[in-house]
């Protein structure tokens, strides 16, 4: 039997499954997403594919019940894993009235959610850095054990906000962790066009924080950076950046069409490599799935995302009234 390397980061078999199952329902939910889309029944997808294992990986070694996540649009897998359920994921795609992240009023992967921690992000990329650095810097001042857990892309990380922000969180050693989800590309720009230095991770010294580059495919390489990074923070020790390197398996949206800036034979070679087929043999390996448990999760999540899609489809859209809500104080 391979060795198990779940166990010597205190994850249980319980755990490691979890994360698998939340890794495979934000891939169907995807899927399902780009099948609804071509069908003319929803406009917008920007996927997570390729990206599960990161996400997931990194999600599940925050606390939930004390820690704010600001994710960015293509992290589905880390909200998932903060309660935002199938449906309610699916509400926001056919941008209907119930979606928790808007009402229906914004694009999908605009990410928000009061109650679990998930705080709403904007449409200019990187402004959700200086939102989790202020959060941190709030709890802080309010001797809170929280840490903020803010997400990117490298394209991203050319961005002021992600230097003021990174400056700022190392010069008052705040509790965050910044975390850049390396997926090569920055819509067509591929990374040797976007960084003048090696990795991301390099940029950290320049603001007094440790930086650590790990496989974004690995969900337990990427679950021992943040562990350790979270730890770091509570300890009034400052912040962490960690940058996963994985690829963006999709085009970049569904209004993008890959083929004019990479080859077939690339994206082909990539998915090799894909996250859910390696962390399931991995699982195989060390006896904690088989193949008939993995048929069964297979079919409990293909079940959700079934119900999940009819439940949207079929649900309101917003009283057309409502748009004016929140933009002019209203009258008493
Ligand atoms: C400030 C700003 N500039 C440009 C855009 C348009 N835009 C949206 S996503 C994107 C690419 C971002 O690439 P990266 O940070 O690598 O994230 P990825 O999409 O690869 O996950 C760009 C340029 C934007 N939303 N905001
Ligand atoms: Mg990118």
């Amino acid at each position: 039997m391979a060795e198990n390397r779940h166990k010597e980061l205190g994850l249980s078999d319980e755990k490691v499954l979890e994360m698998y199952e939340t890794m495979l329902l934000a891939r169907k939910i995807d899927e399902r997403m780009w099948l609804l889309n071509r069908s003319g029944k929803i406009p917008f997808v920007i996927s997570c594919q390729g990206q599960e294992a990161a996400q997931i990986g990194a999600a599940f070694a925050l606390d939930k019940e004390k820690d704010y996540v600001l994710p960015y649009y293509r992290d589905m897998g880390v909200v998932l894993t903060f309660g935002m359920t199938a449906q309610e994921l699916m509400l926001s795609g056919f941008a209907k009235a119930e979606d928790p992240n808007s009402g229906g009023r914004q694009m999908p992967g605009h990410f928000g959610q009061k109650k679990n921690n998930i705080v709403t992000g904007s449409s200019p990329v990187t402004t959700q850095v200086p939102h989790a650095v202020g959060i941190a810097l709030a709890g802080k001042m309010e001797k809170k054990d929280l840490v903020t857990f803010v997400t990117f892309g490298e394209g991203s990380s050319n961005q002021g906000d992600f230097h003021e922000g990174a400056n700022f969180a190392g010069v008052h050693k705040l509790p965050v962790i910044f975390m850049c989800e390396n997926n090569k590309y920055a819509i067509s720009v591929p990374i040797e066009k976007q960084l003048a230095c090696e990795k991301v991770s390099d940029r950290a010294i320049g603001y007094g924080m440790p930086g650590v580059t790990v496989d974004g495919n690995d969900p337990l390489e990427v679950y021992k950076a943040v562990k350790e990074a979270a730890d770091r923070g509570r300890r009034g020790e400052g912040p962490t950046l960690v940058e996963t390197v994985s690829y963006r398996l999709t085009p970049h949206s569904s209004d993008d069409d890959d083929r004019s800036y990479r080859s077939p034979d690339e994206v082909a070679k990539a998915k090799t490599n894909d996250p859910i087929i390696t962390f399931g043999a991995y699982l195989k390996e060390v006896g904690v799935m088989n193949d008939d448990s993995e048929k069964e999760i297979n079919d409990r999540i293909m079940k959700l995302v079934n119900e999940a899609t009819d439940y949207a489809e079929n649900a309101a859209y917003a009283d057309p009234e409502s748009a004016l809500k929140y933009v002019y104080a209203e009258e008493k």
